[in-house]
């Protein structure tokens, strides 16, 4: 089982070695944050612990903070990772995500999460949704009770765009329960908001 410590290791990543010219480029830029709120003290405001710890646009850079770092399961207590496109914070306030909302995902085991994770990291570097402007990133959530992979998009009102994503995204990690979408808006006036399209 791994300790905090663990946590503390992923601010500290180190740059992998740059290979001018021998690297595979992406269609974009993606940044990794974390937000270990197992640290934060009671009452702080959240997103008091988020932090952004790298972005990469080459596979050799994704494939070597993955293998040491971003799995999910090699953390415990109240931990999430996100993976977003650069330039979008993942947060409501942002104004990518202002108007948006997210698909979200329960995961009842460790190994699960680690697959789905890695399913929809892979499934977003290599641009392989129709809408893929329509997303902002990804999050995963270690939770003591039930970890959770959540999928943030731009446009929650554009409900062709979120159901297209939706399907894309169960056969994407290989779900075939009925998955939820929940506006930010909602999320923002009332804790437990009600989803407002599911597929
Ligand atoms: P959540 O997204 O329901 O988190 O937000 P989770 O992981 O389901 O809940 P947890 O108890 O397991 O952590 C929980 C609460 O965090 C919200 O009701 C907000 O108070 C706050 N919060 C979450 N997000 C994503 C934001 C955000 O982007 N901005 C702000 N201001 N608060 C947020």
């Amino acid at each position: 089982m791994t300790t905090d410590a663990t946590v503390e290791e992923v601010v500290a990543v180190p740059s992998p070695e740059p290979e001018i010219g021998s690297k595979n480029k992406l269609e974009r830029q993606w940044t990794f944050w974390l937000d270990n709120q197992s640290k934060t003290k009671q009452g702080a405001a959240w997103g008091s612990s988020l932090r952004k710890i790298y972005t990469f646009n080459t596979v050799e850079e994704f494939w070597c903070l993955y293998d040491q770092i971003f799995k999910p399961s090699k953390l415990v207590g109240n931990v999430d990772f996100h993976l977003f496109k650069t330039g979008v914070e993942p947060k409501w306030e942002d104004p990518e995500c202002a108007n948006g909302g997210k698909w979200t995902v329960a995961s009842n085991r460790k190994a699960n999460l680690d697959t789905m994770w890695l399913e929809t990291l892979m499934a977003l570097i290599g641009e392989q949704f129709d809408d893929a402007e329509d997303i902002c990133g990804v999050v995963a959530s270690v939770r003591q009770r039930q970890d959770k992979l959540s999928l943030w998009t731009k446009t929650a009102a554009n409900e062709a765009a979120q159901m297209s994503i939706g399907r894309k995204w169960k056969e994407i990690i290989d779900v075939t329960d009925k998955i939820t979408y929940n506006f930010h808006d909602d999320a923002r006036r009332e804790r437990s908001s009600k989803g407002r399209y599911s597929v």
